[in-house]
């Protein structure tokens, strides 16, 4: 199949932290399959413009970008197989934000929760937050993407951009494609404390690449089903996100042996716990040992080689965009 006929597919991440157990069961272990099969034009971006909206200290952002980089090729985002970039270095993102921004109602984006979220209690909200959403729209439009694979925590805004698409197509001409996400079989994980999603800037998550000692007393001691206090206490599953983070990564077996030994209060919480850090001793091993092996200069050249090829496609979308927009003088 060319890769023409193939349908898009564009995701992103935010280089605002260590890829977490939520990010990579939630998003990026599904990147990196969809690139092993090639049934699809695989695009992923580190999303540095959207990590600015909230405060951050400039040389730590591009010190994260390029680790982030480095992490996603290790966890299989394979850049001679996908297109691999960063954001910011594609410049058409920001410019096709500023169009669809005046499609946008402010009313969409102060329904929009993460913004709620984000700006709660906070002294300075940037205008940059609350259009995050926008700048979220043009990175999936600018390719024509209707494949967004994705966490539930941002499926509202794909939503919006699905919106975006009818307005701007209403008013200027059938351009974009209408979006869909693409959820994994986990798309929240909770936090570590059980308080809510998992998230790099909430200080309760387990970094995949983190050392296996502290991973595995992170996974020990985190929160699993609250009424079941004493391992003769039948558990509940389907309400413990340690039973969620199986359905990922055990066999059907394996899932049925939990879920009894569970219900049935054979195993406490710890032996549940013993069999999921084998899962992921199965699954993040070679991830780790392919990390140790990359070069930084490697890394580096396949961004540049990522944005070459996200620019062309990006330039093309925006020529069109700002004809029919009657933008510009030429
Ligand atoms: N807890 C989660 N469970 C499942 N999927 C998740 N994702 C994030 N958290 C979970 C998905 O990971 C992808 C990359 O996320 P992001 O970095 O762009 O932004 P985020 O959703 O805001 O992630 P964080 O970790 O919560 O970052 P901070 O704390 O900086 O805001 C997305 O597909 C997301 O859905």
């Amino acid at each position: 199949m060319s890769t023409q006929a193939k349908k898009r597919v564009l995701s992103g991440i935010q280089p605002s932290g260590e890829i977490h157990v939520g990010n990579w069961l939630g998003a990026v272990r599904t990147w990196a399959k969809q690139v092993e099969d090639q049934a699809e034009d695989n695009l992923y971006c580190i999303v540095d413009a959207h990590a600015i909206t909230v405060p951050y200290e400039p040389a730590e952002l591009k010190r994260r970008t390029l680790g982030l980089a480095r992490d996603l090729i290790a966890c299989g985002v394979d850049p001679a197989r996908c297109t691999l970039f960063v954001q910011s270095d594609v410049r058409e993102h920001t410019e096709l934000a500023w169009y669809l921004a005046t499609v946008t109602p402010m009313g969409d984006l102060f329904r929009m929760t993460q913004f709620k979220d984000k700006s709660d209690g906070k002294e300075f909200v940037s205008a940059g937050l609350f259009t995050y959403p926008v700048l979220m729209s043009a990175d999936i439009l600018l390719y024509k993407a209707t494949i967004v694979p994705v966490g539930d925590d941002q499926v509202q805004h794909i939503e919006l951009a699905r919106e975006t698409v009818r307005r701007f197509n209403h008013r200027y001409g059938d351009i974009f494609p209408e979006p869909e996400a693409r959820l994994s079989v986990t798309p929240r994980i909770m936090g570590l404390d059980g308080e809510g999603k998992m998230s790099k800037s909430k200080g309760n998550s387990i970094d995949v690449f983190e050392p296996r000692d502290s991973f595995w007393n992170k996974l020990r001691t985190a929160f699993t089903d609250p009424q079941r206090l004493r391992k003769s206490d039948p558990g509940r599953p389907d309400v413990c996100n340690v039973f969620t983070m199986h359905k990922a990564l055990g066999s059907e077996a394996t899932v049925l042996e939990v879920r009894e030994s569970c219900t049935g209060a054979k195993w406490g919480c710890v032996d549940c716990k013993k069999v999921l850090m084998d899962g992921f001793d199965r699954e993040l091993v070679p991830l780790r040992t392919r990390r140790e092996a990359l070069d930084e200069g490697a890394v580096a050249r396949a961004l540049t080689e990522g944005a070459d090829k996200a620019r062309a496609i990006a330039a093309e979308t925006l020529r069109e965009v700002r004809g029919a927009m009657g933008l510009g003088s030429a």
